[in-house]
């Protein structure tokens, strides 16, 4: 070989801080085109990225092979959404590399913090099922699990979300704008998708009636991979994220000038598919567009699994033990009619086989019992949009159905509630019902969403297959929230326990003893500390607000969503700010309320939350008369850049939702485990961080999820008896109403207290307020005691250990997939 490029293969995965220096400036040189003395902070970033990804290509290069080779069992996340952030100080981090990569550019005369901070987020999700895609990634590559992920190449993420005059608008988030140095693109692995036709009936070979979808428009999905890092860097996964391109099945020399341009018009109009993510977490629109893109990604994605199992297989039987399929939510369930029509159609299966396949491959995770989030399509939209699939949809539906009537004796509706298609009203395919019925295996994230889901979405499928749902609860990776985002938390559990927490969070618990540690405890707070200026810091900048790093922390960050109650939240801020003003003589526990959240832009209840929230925000902050002893911001465009700043220097951690609506929450493990204390309903996950942490250690307040249910099923309640019996929430209430926070528009409020009020109050914001102050007033009182806080916010952190998601995706791995750790073999090629 010649020697130029074997020396420069070596410099390429070296790992000192020499070799790591010279390929940053290679690269620089080279690739970005530029010299050290014209380079911006952005250079350096592609610069870096691109010479650290050299480090990752070998190793992906072996475990790919080392897949193929075992021809091992593997799971393929479908997931409509993947919030990764940034990936730069994740994969410096999973390498084991950022001290060598700090004093590269330290050297170079560079800070990291500046290279680290030119990487746009990328946000190609809504909220915690986006999310959870990413932190699966993680955990799945960090166990040597053989996982793929599979979604939509965005060209536009999540929205970037401003403050104008208070309110959120929104505008378009280019983060692929000055290009991404972590992907490779794969011109060559093209698919087409087809959409709209018809389907014609004809005999096959044998003289079976059989189908085909034809005069259909074709789009092409082509893939981009995305290295995954593993902790240690021994394994390194794939994300495939799929970009519509236009088909060239049209001769330009044949067009007249007005046949081009349309023939351009129709390529743009094609791309569109992978143009921009849904804005809404938990809602759905019912928008054809977004139908298009379930179907897109799915169909590309199905016939990439097969195209990888056919190079060892010649017959479909084994399928199942060789792929697993995971739905996230139902956005990708029309796959499971996709895998029917592949078989069946194309492949010449037999109905029944196909069937039995598709099941054993398939699993579904439900994230929500919204009834406003359950997926139902039109009927005439699928029969327009994908017309072959209606017709499996409506052949799976009569199979079942009849196989089902045999046992239910006349119970009509119980069929119809058991049906893929909801009669009433326009005919709509239930989602939901379809995934259920396709998979193996349906959980929940949670043990009470599970429960729940058992009783009321579910219950009728749950009577007919008992065995079929399960619960997953969620997880985090520790890598990611706490590792990277935690440094100063991170490094001292380190000098006490070691760092085999990084790899198995359980042995966090060591840490427990160390909670009556004196020593240990000061040094807790001190990490606490730092976090709190670098978050002080980063609110003067975004906000312009000085807030008091000793003041508790008290923090809401989630998408703005009615159920999750950040009106609760701002109902109690204007409470305390009350009795603050009347009392100031009293020696208060100064408070920080930090919120952070977008709304989606066409859900207005929560764009009027945002408003309100920063007009209490103006009041409160310029008020003399509370002494600094409140603040309150709302930070802008919350992202997963920004929740590494903020959850660190989390005091309190608010999870607050009706019980009964979240399905588990993420956040919530996330600040406990960087010892916030949580404030929260018996909700969602909560009810196992509760039992994790201890009762002592958390503030527990409101209706349990029964009690919603009771109350709901009994008419409900009246709101305005409890406003009226209890003076300090009528007077929020009334300050809110009459305009004490928007005198240039004192009916600005008016569809938030009526909603409160007449309206019935569906959220229990009014039910549940006097029992939340009563929880914080405890919280407050016990911030006064900062050696009993510490204890207790070190004992959160302990007790964490099992909510990784590396425990979580080992559940789902033996308890679903049925996959195994497959250990690559880097033949001495690679580094280490
Ligand atoms: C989403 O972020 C969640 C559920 C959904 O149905 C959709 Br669409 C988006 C969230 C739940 O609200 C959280 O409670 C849960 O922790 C998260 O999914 C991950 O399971």
């Amino acid at each position: 070989m010649d020697a130029r490029f074997k020396s420069r293969d070596i410099e390429r995965r070296s790992l000192d801080v020499d070799g790591l220096k010279r390929s940053f400036l290679e690269w620089l040189v080279y690739s970005v085109g530029k010299d050290a003395r014209a380079a911006t902070r952005r250079d350096w970033f592609h610069s870096v990225a691109l010479a650290v990804r050299d480090r990752v290509v070998d190793r992906w290069m072996d475990t790919t092979r080392s897949y193929y080779q075992e021809d091992a069992k593997r799971v393929y996340y479908l997931s409509l959404e993947f919030l990764i952030g940034r990936l730069l100080t994740n994969s410096l981090s999973n390498l084991g590399i950022m001290d060598e990569c700090r004093q590269a550019l330290d050297r170079l005369g560079l800070s990291m913090d500046d290279v680290v901070d030119a990487e746009p987020d990328a946000a190609l999700g809504n909220g915690g099922l986006g999310r959870l895609a990413a932190c699966f990634l993680d955990s799945m590559a960090s166990q040597g699990l053989p996982g793929y992920g599979y979604g939509i190449r965005y060209e536009f993420g999540l929205f970037e979300q401003r403050f104008e005059n208070g309110w959120q608008v929104e505008y378009p988030e280019q983060w692929l704008q000055f290009g991404n140095p972590w992907e490779f693109a794969r011109p060559e692995v093209l698919y087409p998708v087809q959409f709209y036709g018809r389907v014609e009936e004809f005999r096959d070979s044998v003289g079976e009636r059989a189908y085909r979808w034809v005069d259909a428009d074709r789009v092409l999905a082509m893939a981009y991979d995305t290295p995954v890092v593993g902790y240690g860097g021994e394994t390194i996964n794939t994300l495939r994220l799929w970009s519509a391109r236009a088909t060239r099945d049209f001769n330009f020399g044949h067009f007249n000038d007005g046949a081009y341009m349309k023939a351009v018009e129709q390529k743009i109009l094609s791309e569109n598919l992978s143009r921009v993510l849904y804005p809404n977490d938990a809602t759905e629109t019912g928008k054809e567009l977004r139908l298009k893109q379930e179907y897109f990604f799915t169909s590309a994605s199905l016939q990439d699994i097969l195209r990888r199992y056919l190079q060892h297989h010649s017959s479909f039987e084994n399928l199942p033990n060789k792929a697993a399929i995971q739905l996230n939510d139902t956005h990708p369930a029309i796959g499971i009619a996709e895998l029917m029509r592949l078989l069946v159609d194309q492949h010449a299966l037999r109905w029944d086989d196909a069937w039995d396949i598709t099941r054993a491959t398939f699993a579904y995770t439900n994230h929500t019992l919204l009834p406003e989030a359950l997926e139902a399509w039109p009927v005439r939209m699928i029969e327009r949009v994908l017309p072959r699939h209606m017709q499996i949809i409506y052949e799976i539906n009569a199979k079942f159905l009849n196989r089902t009537k045999a046992r239910a004796d006349g119970d009509n509706a119980r069929l119809s509630r058991l049906s893929l298609i909801d009669e009433r009203g326009e005919r709509r395919v239930r989602m939901g019902n379809l995934a259920f019925l396709g998979s193996h295996k349906v959980n929940g994230v949670s043990a009470l969403h599970t429960e729940l889901m058992k009783q009321t979405v579910f219950a009728d499928f749950h009577q007919e297959f008992p065995d079929r749902i399960n619960n997953k609860t969620n997880g985090i990776t520790p890598r990611r929230w706490l590792k990277q985002a935690n440094p100063a938390l991170s490094e001292l559990i380190t000098t006490r326990i070691g760092e085999g927490w990084n790899s198995d969070l359980s042995q966090i618990a060591a840490l427990r003893e160390k909670a009556d540690d004196v020593v240990f405890r000061e040094e807790f707070r001190r990490a606490k500390r730092k976090n709190k200026k670098r978050l002080a810091a980063y609110i003067a900048r975004q906000t312009g607000e000085e807030v008091l790093v000793d003041s508790i922390f008290d923090v809401q960050v989630k998408r703005m969503h009615e159920y999750k109650r950040q009106l609760l939240n701002v109902l109690h801020t204007i409470a305390l700010y009350n009795e603050m003003r009347d009392n100031p003589t009293v020696s208060w526990v100064p408070v920080t309320k930090v919120f952070a959240g977008k709304a989606a832009p066409s859900y207005h209840m929560a764009k009027l939350i945002i408003k309100l929230i920063n007009d209490v925000a103006k009041v409160v902050n310029h008020d003399p008369s509370v002494h600094d002893n409140l603040k309150v911001v709302l930070l802008p465009n919350y992202n997963v850049t920004a929740a590494e700043i903020i959850i660190p220097a989390a005091d309190l951690s608010e999870q607050i939702s009706t019980a009964g609506m979240e399905a588990s929450g993420t956040g919530n493990m996330k600040l406990a485990l960087n010892g916030a204390l949580t404030i929260g309903t018996l909700d969602g996950a909560n009810v196992e961080i509760r039992e994790h942490v201890g009762a002592d250690n958390i503030f527990i307040f409101g209706m349990t999820a029964d009690e919603v249910n009771d109350l709901r099923a009994s008419g409900g309640f009246n709101p305005r008896e409890v406003i009226a019996s209890n003076p300090s929430l009528k007077r929020a209430l009334d300050m809110i109403s009459t305009g004490a926070f928007s005198p240039d528009d004192r009916n600005r409020y008016h569809p938030i207290v009526q909603a409160l009020t007449d309206g019935g109050d569906h959220f229990l914001v009014t039910a549940d307020f006097a029992d939340y102050c009563r929880a914080q007033d405890a919280a407050m009182q016990l911030y006064r005691d900062s050696e009993e806080w510490t204890r207790k916010a070190i004992l959160n952190t302990a007790n964490m250990g099992w909510f990784s998601s590396d425990r979580t995706v080992n559940e789902y791995a033996q308890e679903i997939w049925d996959v195994h750790p497959v250990k690559p073999s880097h033949d001495g090629e690679g580094f280490r």
